[in-house]
């Protein structure tokens, strides 16, 4: 081989060398060591509402079960603030984090940092934007629902059954969240294809219950033809209720009332005929949470999304469900 040839042939083998090293030092979520015990990160977006206290009671049960100690934090509602607790996290060397990004974007730098620190991070329930961050490479992998078929699901259910009703009022939940995000795309898009439905207005609701009850009832007033409230969530739903009986009408019948969550007080409005159908979400996150790092620590591939099964309530079965929703 030519001398030059060879010398440009040892330069480009050292440059894509180099770029393969750091290619895989970018590429790799950190490992995790197998021990009898770990320090778990929780970040948890906020407790306003019964399934985030679910979840969060569900992550507390199994770490207290197997014995790790957890470090769990409440942002309030506050992606910055969360930011804070996850870099808390990382300043008090735990092992592994668990975070429930409140917002697609805000959690990135986050994510981020985690990695930097050598700290792997399991998304759950909430995702961050695939654009800025890829599981497998940045956080090891995101487990929760679908939310694009969870807003699907709510679009076929009343693509069979909505009899004539076709103007919805849609209550968008944390804006930037994933789920906002994803039920948004998941129905709006369905419906559409569907045919026949107008989505006559669609507001966030911030997934609050007296937010919901109050954006329901500027709509209602707004949009006195709406016949169906699609809500990103249960409590958003049930201040729907409250809207719609404020301005003399009856759910179920004068408006058909559908939400996401499954939540107890929503399965039994659907027992009581307020609520038309649930989609459910199921926030008992622990045990697969858990298992899902255990496995990790024990040199198993993991999966870059691992999507919960999620139940469907109806008139059909919701009294023969109630005792199991959470
Ligand atoms: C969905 C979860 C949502 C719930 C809301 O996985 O992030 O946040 O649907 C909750 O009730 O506030």
């Amino acid at each position: 081989m030519p001398a030059f040839s060879r010398r440009t042939f040892m330069l480009a083998a050292t440059a894509l060398g180099a770029m393969t090293f750091a290619g895989a030092a970018l590429a790799e979520v950190p490992a995790l060591a197998k021990k009898d015990t770990y320090k778990v990160g929780f970040a948890q977006t906020e407790s306003n509402n019964p399934w985030r206290i679910a979840q969060t009671n569900s992550m507390k049960a199994e770490a207290e079960k197997r014995g790790y100690q957890l470090v769990y934090t409440d942002a309030a509602g506050s992606a910055a603030k969360q930011v804070a607790d996850v870099n808390s996290m990382i300043a008090q060397g735990v092992d592994v984090i668990f975070l429930a990004p409140r917002e697609e974007k805000p959690l990135i730098p986050a994510v981020m940092a985690a990695k930097k620190a050598g700290i792997p991070v399991i998304l759950l329930d909430r995702s961050v934007d695939p654009s800025l961050a890829k599981a497998g490479e940045d956080y090891l992998t995101f487990i929760g629902s679908d939310f694009i078929q969870e807003g699907q699901r709510v679009a076929e259910w009343l693509a069979k059954n909505a009899n004539g009703k076709s103007k919805i009022i849609e209550l968008e939940g944390t804006t930037g969240s994933s789920p906002a995000n994803d039920r948004k795309k998941g129905f709006d898009e369905a419906i559409t294809a569907a045919g026949g439905f107008e989505i006559v207005a669609s507001q966030t609701g911030d997934f609050a219950r007296d937010k919901g009850r109050q954006v329901a009832e500027s709509l209602l007033q707004a949009h006195p033809d709406a016949d169906i409230i699609y809500a990103h969530n249960d409590e958003m739903a049930i201040g729907a209720i409250s809207a719609i009986e404020a301005a003399g009408k009856v759910p179920g019948k004068d408006i058909l009332v559908l939400s996401i969550d499954g939540g107890k007080e929503a399965v039994q409005a659907v027992v009581d005929g307020k609520i038309a159908a649930v989609v459910e979400c199921n926030p008992r996150f622990g045990p697969k949470a858990f298992d899902t790092m255990a496995a990790y620590a024990n040199g198993d591939k993991i999966e870059g999304k691992l999507v919960n099964d999620d139940k469907f309530y109806d008139s059909t079965n919701a009294a023969a469900e109630l005792a199991n929703a959470y």
